[in-house]
């Protein structure tokens, strides 16, 4: 495609100013790898250390040993590291800009506040029995709170665990019996696109279910007033409990391999798994790729979109600025509400510089026209930033051109909650960009491409995105069950770490991801295991079996696509169609929601009983003519029979 080849070179005054320049790059990506030890040691002085680090790199990709650890003789507080260190030199600067979801709401923080109310909350949450190594459950709407519950955990040691707020009862309780959380925190219950989300009854529904008896406490944020069960003796309003507290809580020094937090994140099979952080590789990672990748400058307002609940709002709403003595902005609603023009009025509002958003967003806007941005100047705007997912070219364009009017460079991201931090990304002061392309790998990451082998591939090529060796910000396992760490990531090609994704590298050596080669659904940048639809589906009396797919969409980038075999003893309605819609919404959430179901009196499976979703997924991307071997199916006569039916064309 023509506009692939599109570049935009760097500019010399961005070069000039920023804090790398191609040479920079060159010189320190080359040493990062040359020189691990070195390289590492002089970035981790960045960080404040109770204990500095001598040992740095202690690393093995081996899959019969799989052990992963950096800076481990070294003491630090994350906590300490996101506010105590800013006070002395910029504690009356704003932290946190909160933007509400009623655009007539918004309030600012600064360091010495956020430090104040964090230390509040980390005495209130020793008061509960929480102490060092205990897990706690976050369920928080978009509010300065749910960085401090963050930041909260980190000072006194505890490994917090954030789960959506969209998630459904059944999926947090899930998350809460894995981590074993004795402290659940939420609030009675979020706003979004003025609309409230009942957090605190989905937590009571939760904790009836089986298995979740270890949480004691639910400490309740009250954000709207709005009526909620009250349940004595285990639940326990935040107001009352963190006012009192002293603003003095002495940060624990922890090791720089004790966890900071787990999240949860979807596989291609199974239960989602906690993927285990831990706190001196994370926080460098984090605090290292914000500074360098955003260009970030002391001063500026800085506005990632996404939630904290996913490991983009853990790195780069929270740790990642707050570690710098950046200006971060969260935003509690969506960017539709009131209107589309919402987000343009945020950035002219508080006069935002950077802004890093996700494709799925910019998609959405793009396909109500360029007016869309009326509303907004943006002339604060500087730079650009993209995550979730593939961003196309088109979208790509339009961001570049509408949002940024052709000022700003855009850095497309990729990385994982695996990752920790961003891995692939241009750096605006050195990197040509070519849109659609994350470009070139972040200091001490080495991306390389396999075939279904395992080989290296060489040169220009097609592939499975794997990385050599390790980086600081890498996950260092799955919470109680390192074995499936080990089988997931470090068993398809020995001794290589595998990301789950395909890639093309061209002939300057940039990287394109094209997306998930496993069974991974990216729903505009929500990850979810097919698997995990596909056992709720088949959860509902009326289903025989169920497979679901992912098929390009416009705005999401991925919609559902859902074959199902009903029993004998229903047929097919659009009433059923419904209810198995809302199943699923109740089930996982709604960000699982169905945008295809299509009725298959049966599905095409191999002799030995496996279903072809390679089949699938071509029949529900309305690709028909190209199916490939179809030889091997038990009865191709099915595939016929779902061809006609397709519901997507
Ligand atoms: C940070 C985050 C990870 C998966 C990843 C990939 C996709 C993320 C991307 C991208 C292309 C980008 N992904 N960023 N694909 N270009 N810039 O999103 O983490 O939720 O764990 O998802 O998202 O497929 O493997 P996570």
């Amino acid at each position: 495609m023509s506009d692939q080849q599109h570049i935009y070179p760097v500019r010399d005054d961005i070069a000039a100013k920023a804090w790398a320049d191609k040479d920079t790059y060159q010189a320190m990506y080359q040493r990062s790898v040359d020189d691990p030890d070195g390289f590492w040691a002089e970035q981790a002085r960045q960080l404040e250390w109770f204990q500095a680090p001598s040992v740095i790199k202690n690393t093995s990709f081996a899959s019969n040993n799989v052990d992963i650890r950096w800076f481990e003789d070294g003491k630090l507080n994350a906590s300490v590291n996101c506010l105590d260190r800013h006070l002395a030199s910029r504690g009356d600067r704003p932290a946190i800009i909160w933007e509400g979801d009623d655009p007539a709401e918004s309030k600012t923080l600064t360091y010495r506040e956020l430090h104040e109310r964090t230390c509040q909350l980390a005495n209130a949450l020793k008061e509960l029995g929480v102490g060092k190594g205990d897990t706690v459950t976050l369920y928080m709407p978009m509010v300065p709170e749910a960085a401090m519950a963050m930041l909260a955990c980190a000072r006194i040691g505890a490994v917090h665990s954030v789960v959506f707020g969209g998630f459904s009862p059944d999926a947090l309780a899930q998350r809460v019996q894995d981590a074993a959380s004795k402290v659940v925190i939420t609030a009675d219950e979020s706003v979004r696109g003025g609309k409230q989300v009942p957090l605190k009854d989905n937590v009571d529904a939760a904790l009836t279910r089986e298995g979740t008896e270890v949480a004691e406490t639910v400490l309740v944020l009250q954000r709207t007033g709005g009526q909620i069960d009250w349940k004595d003796g285990r639940d326990v309003w935040f107001h009352e409990l963190v006012d009192k507290q002293s603003t003095d809580c002495p940060a624990e020094e922890v090791s720089a391999e004790d966890p900071l937090f787990i999240l949860y994140t979807s596989g291609s099979t199974g239960a989602p798994k906690g993927l285990k952080h831990t706190t001196g590789g994370y926080l460098l990672q984090a605090a290292l790729t914000h500074q360098y990748v955003f260009d970030y400058r002391d001063g500026e307002v800085y506005w990632c979109t996404a939630d904290v609940g996913w490991v983009t709002g853990h790195s780069y709403i929270v740790y990642g600025p707050l570690a710098n003595g950046a200006t971060t902005l969260m935003f509690e609603g969506v960017p539709s509400y009131p209107t589309n023009g919402r987000m343009g009025e945020i950035v002219d509002k508080h006069q935002v510089s950077i802004l890093y958003t996700a494709p799925t967003a910019v998609r959405a806007l793009m396909a109500h026209g360029d007016h869309v941005m009326d509303s907004s100047q943006r002339d604060s705007l500087r730079l650009l930033g993209s995550v979730g997912e593939p961003i196309n070219p088109e979208a790509w364009e339009w961001f570049y051109r509408v949002i940024g009017k052709e000022r700003c460079p855009i850095v497309d991201t990729w990385w994982q909650t695996e990752t920790g931090g961003i891995m692939i990304a241009p750096l605006p002061g050195a990197t040509d960009l070519k849109p659609g392309s994350a470009t070139l790998p972040f200091f001490g990451v080495q991306p390389a491409l396999v075939d279904n082998e395992g080989h290296l591939l060489e040169g220009a090529s097609d592939g499975n995105l794997v990385v050599l060796d390790s980086w600081p910000g890498q996950a260092r396992s799955i919470w109680n069950n390192h074995e499936r760490f080990v089988q997931t990531y470090f068993s398809t090609y020995e001794g290589m770490y595998f990301t789950g994704d395909g890639c093309r590298r061209d002939e300057d050596g940039y990287y394109w991801i094209t997306g998930r080669v496993d069974d991974v659904l990216n729903v505009s940048g929500h990850r979810m295991g097919t698997a995990e639809i596909e056992s709720s589906l088949v959860a509902h009396e009326a289903v025989a079996e169920a497979a679901v797919v992912g098929y390009p969409h416009d705005i999401k980038g991925q919609g559902i696509y859902i074959y199902v075999t009903l029993d004998d003893q229903h047929e097919p309605s659009d009433e059923l169609k419904k209810e198995l819609t809302q199943w699923v919404r109740k089930d996982i959430g709604p960000i699982a929601s169905p945008d295809v179901i299509q009725w298959a009196p049966s599905l095409p499976k191999t002799r030995s009983g496996k279903i072809m979703r390679r089949i699938l997924r071509k029949i529900a991307a309305n690709e028909c003519d190209g199916l490939g071997d179809t030889s091997t199916l038990a009865d191709p006569s099915v595939v016929e029979e779902l061809i006609e039916h397709r519901a997507n064309r």
